[in-house]
């Protein structure tokens, strides 16, 4: 073994000898880039990238070819030649485990602010790739190599049991619905409280001649009579389910509420529930306080609604996590912002809002430094890949949100999970 400066202890011969990208399909059926990594000592790290549906304008670009004889314009064969032909040839021969310095590269070959030119779904698939290839090489697991010796602790998963917005045709304004088992003691036991609960869910929906069928990320769709309904419904399948609302299992909510601000207003009009301005959007989440066990709401209000974000962090702050999603799109500059002005008390992060592993990393050091919550989410286009699940437990922030308890390509995200929490044995914590 010999020691590099940059990677601790490695054998020789592991530069990185390819790097290839193919166009594959998301959950949604659209096409997304999986990228292969090859070692010259012959190890393979690979990587699929996710896709938003409410995206914040602010997040690195998707790049898409805009060819309507294809997907409708969504093929993505200019991310994959980008990877084949400028990013990968640019990157062989070297160490796979110098990442910060992969990424750097890639930014500066790419040179925009947004990663416009290669597109970010590009570069992140190499980012993660390479990442899975230097882990590979040391027959480490990916939470390990990432994250260390201190890579114990088992998210809490916010999952989302009734879908809205812009992921399912229901009649929810309100994108996420999820439900928190943060009572139970470890991760598994979580998984069972969460399944049972959306077994019980299904089946007070089934009784109530409500639809049972699913939206993007495996909640149900139904056509309620109000927003509120959905709380009432699921705590009402907490019960059901043997479990006491608020101290086995909590809600955490994501309105998503960018998509349904216009004219600067929030159009609450799937729910007949009218326009409502940002103080009055305040109030309905306190009035929900006091009556539904949430713990947690995301994207309360609009990306671009930061007075409004800031009051609600200043009047609700105390109780629950706020968290920026669309507002603070993982990039540590308007996390620096958003900080600095209290904006909100946690960040959601998406490795794809940014565009590589490193910048992820840094947009959570700012997070942990100003004493905020994160959560390490998925996105509504998801693939397979269960990176997400291994960079949750590396960087030890106790969160994760990673869709409902069905659709394979979330589960894959939690089987991972209790992988990990099996491998750790008596050592695995759960929750922060
Ligand atoms: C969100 C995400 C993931 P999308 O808003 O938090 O649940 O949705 O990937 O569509 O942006
Ligand atoms: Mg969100």
């Amino acid at each position: 073994m010999v020691y590099y400066g940059n990677g601790g202890l490695m054998s020789p011969n592991t530069q990185i000898q390819s790097i290839r990208a193919i166009e594959i399909l998301d959950s949604r059926g659209f096409p997304t880039l999986r990228v292969t990594v090859r070692l010259e000592d012959g190890t393979v790290g690979t990587a699929s990238v996710p896709s938003g549906a409410s995206t914040g304008e602010n997040e690195a670009v998707e790049l898409r070819d805009g060819d309507p004889r294809r997907y409708g314009g969504k093929g993505v064969l200019k991310a994959v030649a980008n990877v084949n032909e400028i990013i990968g040839p640019r990157l062989i021969g070297l160490d796979p485990a110098a990442q910060s310095r992969i990424d750097r590269m890639m930014c500066d070959l790419d040179a925009t602010a947004n990663k416009s030119k290669l597109g970010a779904n590009a570069i992140l698939g190499v980012s993660q790739a390479v990442a899975r290839a230097a882990a590979a090489t040391r027959g480490m697991p990916l939470y390990d190599y990432l994250g260390g010796v201190g890579a114990h602790h088992l998210p809490v998963p916010m999952m989302n049991v009734l879908n809205g917005g812009k992921h399912a045709d229901s009649s929810l304004d309100f994108q996420e619905f999820m439900i928190m088992p943060r009572g139970a003691q470890t991760f598994s036991e979580a998984m069972r409280y969460g399944s049972e609960t959306f077994q019980a869910l299904k089946k007070l929906l089934h009784e109530r001649g409500l639809s049972t069928a699913v939206g993007d990320e495996g909640g149900f769709a139904p056509v309620l009579e109000s927003n509120e309904q959905a709380c009432e419904l699921i705590v009402a399948a907490i019960e059901r389910a043997g479990y006491e609302p608020g101290e086995d299992i909590a809600i955490a909510l994501d309105p998503a509420a960018t998509s349904f601000f216009e004219d600067g207003r929030y159009q609450l009009s799937r729910s007949r529930q009218g326009e409502q301005t940002s103080a009055e959007m305040i109030a309905l989440y306190r009035a929900w306080l006091d009556r539904y066990p949430i713990v947690s709401i995301e994207d309360g209000l609009a990306e671009n609604d930061w007075d409004g974000f800031g009051a609600m962090t200043a009047e609700l702050g105390a109780r629950i996590q706020i968290v920026g999603d669309d507002i603070l799109v993982t990039n540590p500059e308007f996390i620096r912002r958003g900080i600095a002005s209290r904006t909100c008390n946690a960040a959601l992060i998406k490795l794809n809002q940014i565009g590589t592993v490193t910048e992820t990393i840094e947009a959570i050091q700012l997070c942990r430094k100003a004493g905020w919550g994160f959560v390490v989410s998925h996105r509504s286009g998801e693939t397979e890949d269960s990176f997400i699940a291994d960079f949750a437990v590396a960087m030890g922030g106790g969160q994760i949100k990673t869709g409902s308890l069905c659709r394979s390509e979330r589960m894959a995200k939690y089987n991972r999970l209790l992988e990990i929490e099996h491998e750790l044995a008596e050592g695995a914590v759960y929750g922060a």
